[in-house]
């Protein structure tokens, strides 16, 4: 193929309008860690997926390759190479390098769409090192590449015509897009396999039918993802190990002009609701308009089948809407031609045409649905009428609670060690398990800023424990009065009393258990508090070793670990302390875990003579606890972020089911880990 590397002067500005995505790429992917990298996949992705949710497309291969790259191909209709009516270059060619082609933009090319609206394709050339577009057509294969951010090196042939590379099947038709992340660009450029899959997951549940080929060359692991049954295979999926109220989710679809709406529900014998809602498959986890329509239309049907079958007495008297979705799985997917999405992390659906859709679609078929099945409307009415009266008892109680909690001095009720600051942007909080370790950090602290609260044993499952009992628990209680921003609707985290609420655990499985157990009071009573990261865990060193090395150790020497980020602490030995220069080269070093401690062992810069491993935290005395776990130079802290509520959900249902195999399973691995996305 020839190649040549010299632009026209449309060229130039398109290549000025890509070098615009290289200067700010954080702009188009939002980051250019891990999770902006995975973005690039996506945008391809979702272009590929675009071509069948026109109905071309039913078939897209993902390979994760050997060298380093990507390749999605689809079996659509192939990007047309036609020669583009203003740029007078293949319009392919203006696909890949121009940021704001692709049609999409104008609702020309595809009625519905997601992702970066047109300009992806062309902002993953800009961030790629190299990157080839093979297109299948008219019975002909054409390639196009790129190099060093978008930059062609295929030289167009004569009245700018991309070149062929060879012939095939006249109905053989498709795109193929190959891409090398630009290691300049992104901190990390390794693809994470269970990512990605977990994409292929999703998508292949809100894309009906569709069928996701993965392969990773690496371990030679081959995949297919394909639901026949969409999102009702989705609520299955999250529902798979609750106790249920109806054994098969029901499923509903309908059109409202130029509005697709489906949805599928579940109801679970738990106490909570789950609504994940999607427009054009991008989760809207904030909602907005549909979630409205949906929430609404429910409310409306339900409380009017109330009536008619006796569960209501008095007609102008309405179960709340809270009520009706108490133990609710659903999953609200809809297709609409100009998606408004608002907020600042765009999340949330803004176009009201989408709540009257939802509501007149949702309402028809509910009912279709409901007059075929009584017995399950008749125990989801009885869920109802008792959460009704739970929620009625509850409300009081509460209240009664959350005054009584008021009226005393947080500090004197609980176990609280306060800090002295007011501060509450430089105050923290340490949730420590068990008396013991939290009397040692209460020594190790800094009194002015950290403030410790102990944590008797196991608290309380709030998945499983009625409000009253929830709010009568007393390590439920002291977490609550020290906070200061109260719970549920009267959530106000502009009164929270510290910036970071830190979970302290013991690195093993009871351990990794009261960090998920409150993990999900948080979730299900204060989510804000993790939404807006204010929840950490801390990780404690997992060793110390004692060694010797040839080498010149720095004191105060951190090494970082590409993988985890984990950060590992050399502690000074006390001849180099007091001045002295040590003749045996002695040092000891701490070690967050496992991989860290292989890693250390492998260096042969480093000879062990000893090794400890903590089991616990009380086996620190406060001089080592202070520098390894609560010295905010030195610490290692988690962020706990919610990276999305599907997944939130799915693990906060899995570690509070009562199926106790795949709960441990996650525990374990969990243990392991340095960041907790739950
Ligand atoms: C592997 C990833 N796939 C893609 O990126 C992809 C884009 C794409 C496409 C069309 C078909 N398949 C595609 N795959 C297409 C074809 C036609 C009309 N519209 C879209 C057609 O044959 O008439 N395109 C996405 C944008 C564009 N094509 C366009 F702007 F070039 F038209």
């Amino acid at each position: 193929m020839a190649k040549e590397n010299n632009y026209d002067g449309s060229q130039i500005v398109v290549l000025e309008g890509l070098e615009a995505v290289r200067m700010r790429p954080g702009m188009y992917i939002g980051s250019t860690g891990s999770r902006g990298l995975h973005h690039l996949i996506w945008e391809i992705l979702d272009n590929a997926i675009d071509e069948n949710l026109a109905g071309f497309c039913d078939n897209i291969d993902i390979v994760l390759r050997k060298d380093g790259g990507i390749t999605v191909t689809d079996n659509g209709r192939g990007v047309p190479v036609d020669i583009h009516p203003t740029q007078k270059i293949p319009t392919e060619r203006v696909v890949y390098t121009v940021l704001h082609a692709g049609g999409k933009f104008d609702n020309t090319v595809y009625k519905v769409s997601g992702g970066l609206h047109g300009v992806g394709s062309s902002v993953v050339n800009a961030l790629s090192v190299k990157m080839i577009v093979r297109i299948k057509r008219d019975g002909l294969i054409y390639e196009d590449e790129f190099e060093k951010g978008g930059k062609p090196v295929t030289k167009l042939l004569k009245g700018n015509k991309l070149p062929t590379v060879g012939k095939c099947a006249k109905k053989d038709t498709g795109t193929s897009v190959t891409f090398y992340p630009d290691p300049d660009i992104f901190e990390t450029v390794h693809f994470k396999t269970e990512v990605i899959k977990k994409k292929l997951k999703e998508t292949a549940f809100l894309n009906k039918g569709l069928k996701l080929n993965y392969k990773d060359e690496f371990t030679g692991e081959e995949r297919t993802f394909m639901e026949e049954e969409g999102i009702k295979s989705y609520v299955k999926y999250i529902c798979r190990d609750l106790p249920k109220l109806m054994e098969e989710p029901a499923y509903i679809e309908g059109k409202s002009g130029d509005i697709e709406v489906e949805a599928a529900f579940q109801y679970v014998k738990t106490f909570t609701e789950n609504i994940n809602p999607y427009c054009n498959r991008i989760n809207v986890a904030d909602g907005g308009t549909l979630v409205t329509g949906f929430k609404i239309s429910l409310t409306r049907v339900m409380n009017q089948y109330a009536r008619e079958l006796g569960f209501l007495k008095d007609k102008d008297e309405n179960f709340d809407g809270k009520d009706i979705r108490n133990g609710l799985v659903a999953i609200i997917s809809i297709k609409h031609p100009d998606p408004q999405f608002e907020g600042q992390t765009k999340t949330k659906l803004g176009n009201t045409d989408a709540k009257n859709a939802v509501d007149e679609v949702f309402s028809v078929e509910v009912q279709k649905f409901f007059d075929k099945n009584v017995e399950i409307l008749r125990s989801i009415l009885e869920n109802t009428q008792k959460a009704c009266k739970a929620r009625k008892a509850s409300d009081s109680a509460r209240k009664a609670v959350l005054s009584a909690l008021n009226d005393v001095d947080s500090g004197t009720r609980s176990k609280l060690a306060a800090c002295t600051s007011k501060k509450a942007n430089e105050c923290e909080v340490y949730i420590v398990e068990g008396d013991s370790a939290g009397g040692t950090v209460k020594t190790a602290r800094n009194r002015r800023t950290q403030a410790v609260l102990p944590l008797r044993g196991k608290i309380l499952n709030v998945e499983k424990a009625p409000l009253e009992k929830i709010l009568a628990n007393n390590e439920i209680r002291s977490m609550i009065t020290s906070f200061g921003c109260g719970i549920g609707d009267d959530f106000d985290i502009t009164k929270l009393r510290y910036d970071k609420i830190i979970i302290l655990t013991d690195a093993d499985v009871d351990g990794a258990h009261i960090s998920t157990l409150l993990l999900t009071f948080f979730y299900r009573f204060m989510p804000e508090l993790i939404t807006e990261g204010k929840v950490y865990r801390g990780i404690p060193p997992l060793y110390k070793v004692e060694y010797t090395t040839n080498k010149t150790v720095k004191k105060d020497e951190q090494i970082t670990f590409d993988l985890y980020g984990f950060k590992s602490l050399d502690v000074e030995d006390e001849d180099e302390k007091s001045g002295k220069k040590s003749s045996k080269k002695k040092h000891s070093r701490y070690l967050l875990n496992d991989f860290e401690l292989e890693k250390f062992r492998k260096n042969p810069a480093y000879n062990i003579t000893g090794l400890q491993r903590y089991k616990g935290l009380g086996e620190m005395d406060a001089k080592q606890l202070w520098e390894t776990t609560l010295d905010p130079d030195h610490r290692v802290l988690a962020q706990i972020n919610i990276s999305d509520t599907v997944e939130a959900d799915e693990v906060t249902s899995l570690l509070m089911s009562t199926n106790v195999p795949p709960r441990r399973e996650f525990i374990m691995e969990e243990a392991s880990y340095a960041t907790v996305d739950i």
